[in-house]
């Protein structure tokens, strides 16, 4: 510990902090616009701003670090007229189309403004550049016009995702985030992982809303409208409501769904346990025959689009298997259409996912068991939460209720999906059992839990011992796949998630800004949210799930059959 003073009064901090990060744990806020822990630690907007005794200028408390006996001031005249001009300056060059913007409400800069009191958002009004509002990829626009050059979006995409498809292009007061040789982000191979959306602290670039295609369909009475939630949604959904990070709403969400006028709330989860009927069943398979190993999950569609775009020598690798959300699609328009006696292209199915690579999902080929997309929209968590605000609904008023007959009803094995790791949990619970071809104890597999980019681990399953590992984020991806490829590792199973943490943590969660994110473990505690569900669940093997017994008897025969395949597996190609 290291003895400073802050503001006047005498404090401690651990050694090795910066500024920023001593103030924090003295219970001082520092704003920052530019500053992500550890992937974009660049000193540049100068919101961080502080008086150190002795400098002769401010210093930028982000990047500087304490030492024994600082005398540092953050609340003089000096530090906040310097922090106002570099607002002032921010927003001469930013479109401040405030009113109607995506953000307003939860934009950094905005909140920044309204503390500074920044009362003539006109001072430095001046010359500008314009740019073109690029909306050529699937699942997400740019607006440049409302970029404020903090580069977080541009560390997300290379630090974390090791995709680096984004940079700034030009220079000076041309300076702008954009591909190389000004590529639209259509035509460039980005993964739509939507890192860079959730990192953004203004309205610059946001998922492409689909709520309108949403609201129409609730409209037309010739619709039989299902919507299924993702595992994570629901212990994400509440942020957007004030509600403290890793709270449970799966009651309020079901309920606030229904409120908006779906005819089926039906549980994303329910075909988890379907995935991993269908995964395990390929993952032994694969013992048998000895390989392709490692086998890739393949639920992640940033990861897959990843795997395609960059690595193609390993889709073979990859599970055949859809993911989650595009089975439950398939069966909605097949099993229970004939069910219900209803024609698929009377069905509209609707996806709340914490993810805008589903938005790209929704499109891939070989994604249409019934002649028609098995998913029609794939809306983020952030898109029903503006649709249950403009509905007028007073969410965390509600009193929950339950998913609706019969794609309701999960094991605790779907929960988890939504965590990195939690994949690999569910498909070793089954796996484990069917190659024992009885019950068995195993439900709890720890070492493939928790928030480390990768995690390894080997089990022995009836005299077969299993190698696993666990990767999320690209740039971990990468690494392991490095591993692999060079012969280093061999692994039989192998579970990537596209984004660090897991879906929990997908690019189409509420937006937390910096100051929650550099300070707060957001992915474990929702994660935490996640793994209570389970242990809650009398169910936690999806090969013990009723719906899924049912559906094989009745409709799909065996997994890995060949109604199974027609109806649940997709293909890949470079
Ligand atoms: Fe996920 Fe999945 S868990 S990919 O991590 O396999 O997005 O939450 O919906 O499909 O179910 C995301 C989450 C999600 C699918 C499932």
């Amino acid at each position: 510990e290291v003895m400073i003073t802050i503001n006047g009064k005498s404090c401690t901090a651990p050694e090795g902090s910066t500024i920023l990060e001593a103030a924090r744990v003295n219970n001082i806020e520092i704003p920052t616009l530019c500053f992500l822990k550890e992937i974009n630690e660049i000193g540049a907007c100068r919101m961080c701003v502080v008086e150190v005794e002795g400098a002769k200028n401010l210093v930028t408390s982000c990047v500087y670090p304490i030492k024994e006996g600082m005398e540092i001031v953050t609340n003089s005249e000096r530090v906040f007229h310097s922090r106002k001009i570099n607002l002032e300056l921010i927003l001469s060059t930013h479109e401040r189309k405030c009113l109607s913007c995506i953000r307003s409400g939860n934009c950094e800069l905005q909140k920044l403004c309204k503390e500074f009191n920044v009362d003539d958002e006109d001072y430095y009004n001046g010359e500008n550049c314009t740019y073109e509002f690029d909306d050529t990829s699937v699942h997400m626009y740019r607006n440049n016009n409302k970029c404020i050059l903090c580069k977080r979006c541009v560390a997300a995409c290379s630090k974390w995702q090791a995709v680096g498809v984004i940079g700034a292009n030009n220079r000076g007061f041309k300076t702008h985030i954009g591909s190389a040789y000004e590529q639209s982000l259509g035509d460039v191979p980005c993964i739509s992982c939507g890192q860079c959306i959730v990192v953004c602290p203004t309205g610059a670039i946001a998922e492409k809303d689909q709520t309108k295609e949403v609201w129409s369909a609730l409209e037309d009475p010739t619709k039989h409208v299902i919507v299924q939630t993702a595992p994570s949604t629901r212990v994400t959904l509440g942020e957007a409501f004030n509600l403290p990070i890793g709270t449970n709403v799966e009651g309020k969400m079901v309920a606030s769904l229904r409120r908006l006028g779906f005819n089926q709330v039906f549980d994303t989860n329910v075909a988890v346990d379907f995935t991993i009927m269908e995964e395990a069943n390929e993952f032994l398979e694969r013992v048998k025959n000895d390989g392709p190993f490692p086998m890739f999950t393949s639920c992640s569609p940033g990861w897959v689009k990843y795997c395609e775009a960059y690595h193609p020598e390993l889709i073979p690798n990859l599970s055949s298997c859809k993911s989650p959300q595009q089975m439950f699609g398939a069966l909605a328009k097949t099993w229970y259409a004939d069910k219900m006696k209803l024609d698929p292209k009377d069905i509209f199915v609707v996806g709340i996912m914490p993810c805008t690579a589903k938005k790209f999902e929704v499109t891939r080929d070989d994604e249409a068991a019934a002649g028609v997309s098995d998913v029609d929209v794939a809306l983020t968590t952030r898109e029903l939460a503006r649709m249950i605000e403009k509905a007028g609904i007073r969410f965390t008023e509600l009193a929950d209720e339950t998913f609706d007959d019969p794609l309701g009803a999960a094991t605790g094995a779907g929960y988890i999906f939504g965590a990195s790791g939690g994949v690999m949990e569910a498909a070793l619970r089954t796996a484990s059992e069917v190659l024992a071809g009885h019950e068995t104890e195993a439900i709890e597999f720890d070492e493939v839990r928790g928030m480390e980019g990768i995690k390894e681990a080997s089990y022995e399953m009836s005299g077969v011992m299993i190698k696993v590992a666990v990767a999320s984020g690209i740039a971990n991806a990468k690494k392991l796949i490095e591993k692999i490829e060079s012969g280093e590792e061999k692994y039989h199973f192998v579970e990537i998630m596209g984004c660090p943490g897991g879906c929990i943590n997908g690019g189409g969660q509420p937006v937390q800004p910096a100051s929650i994110r550099n300070f707060v473990d957001l992915k474990a505690k929702r994660a935490a949210a996640l793994y209570k569900e389970d242990k809650g669940k009398g169910l936690r093997k999806s090969n013990n799930s009723p719906i899924v017994k049912t559906v094989y008897q009745e409709f799909l025969g065996q997994p890995g059959g060949e109604k199974a395949h027609q109806i649940l597996h997709t293909s890949y190609h470079s």
